[in-house]
């Protein structure tokens, strides 16, 4: 029995949802929604002390961290697989997955709060609310950096790396995206798998432009939405109001993205 715990809008549970999917396993759905703090509910930390989605457990083994729940249900489920045999093309597909989750992750939290969630937080609240929003977070380092994204959006200096990481992936994509059809070879890999949920976020946040300059990553992400696991895994259990939400505020954030694109 498999059974993932895991959110909507999470980018590394999705990444799990998606071997799930290509692997066509059955599996049974805990939802955790870490946007109303449920990660921090006693129980789930005892499975995952580091309060964050996915959590894999399979019969009475528990596996924390997307990239090994991916790279584990490949080692137990062989077929189809999702890891090249060659050596090279397998330390290459390494090589993406430690870049997204080193590199890309944190900067996938700081373009969506600072181009969508800040709006959601600056159009529903008074000012003092917002305030308490920021004054809540107990880690003093995280209230700061909310704070920033909060209060400057997208002309905070952590959002200004963020669009920068972002380009730089996509500069790397299309040149190993020129040299063969999927990111570690000539066979779709989890280092596909990994990349999938963050362009998806940014075409979730009205942000597809931001290839439009990259023929060989616009191709790839054609192919990667054609694949049966993207709508499950990636589009249905995001829920409607946070999708509409992360719609509009992004696409009102564009603008200055595009110029801090230009900017470079
Ligand atoms: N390295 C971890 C990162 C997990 C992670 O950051 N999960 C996010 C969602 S994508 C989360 O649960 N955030 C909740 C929080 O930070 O409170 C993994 O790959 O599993």
């Amino acid at each position: 029995m498999l059974k993932l715990y895991h959110q909507g809008s999470s980018v590394c549970a999705a990444k799990v949802r998606i071997v799930l999917h290509e692997k066509d396993l059955d599996w049974e759905s805990e939802y955790v929604d870490v946007l109303q703090g449920e990660q921090f509910n006693p129980a789930y930390l005892k499975l995952n002390p580091n309060a964050v989605v996915p959590t894999l457990v399979h019969d009475d083994k528990v596996v924390i961290e997307s990239t090994v729940n991916c790279e584990y249900l490949d080692d137990v489920f062989p077929e189809p697989a999702l890891r090249p045999t060659d050596p090279y093309q397998l330390a290459q597909m390494r090589i993406w997955t430690k870049r997204v989750d080193e590199r890309l992750h944190p900067m996938t939290s700081v373009l969506t709060y600072s181009a969508s969630h800040r709006h959601t937080i600056l159009d529903n609240n008074t000012p003092e609310q917002v305030q308490a929003i920021i004054e809540e977070t107990r880690d003093p380092v995280k209230r700061a950096r909310k704070k920033e994204w909060i209060e400057m959006g997208m002309d905070a200096p952590t959002a200004r790396e963020a669009v920068k990481e972002f380009t730089r992936t996509m500069v790397d994509m299309d040149k190993v995206l020129a040299a063969h059809p999927w990111i570690a070879g000539n066979t779709y890999s989890l280092a596909d798998v990994a990349l999938s949920p963050y362009l998806n976020r940014l075409s979730m946040l009205s942000m597809d432009a931001f290839w439009q300059r990259y023929p060989n990553v616009s191709d790839w992400y054609r192919r990667i939405q054609m694949r049966p696991s993207f709508k499950p895994a990636l589009r249905d259990w995001v829920p409607d109001e946070l999708a509409q939400s992360l719609a509009t505020n992004g696409a009102r954030s564009w603008g200055k993205v595009e110029e801090l694109i230009r900017e470079g």
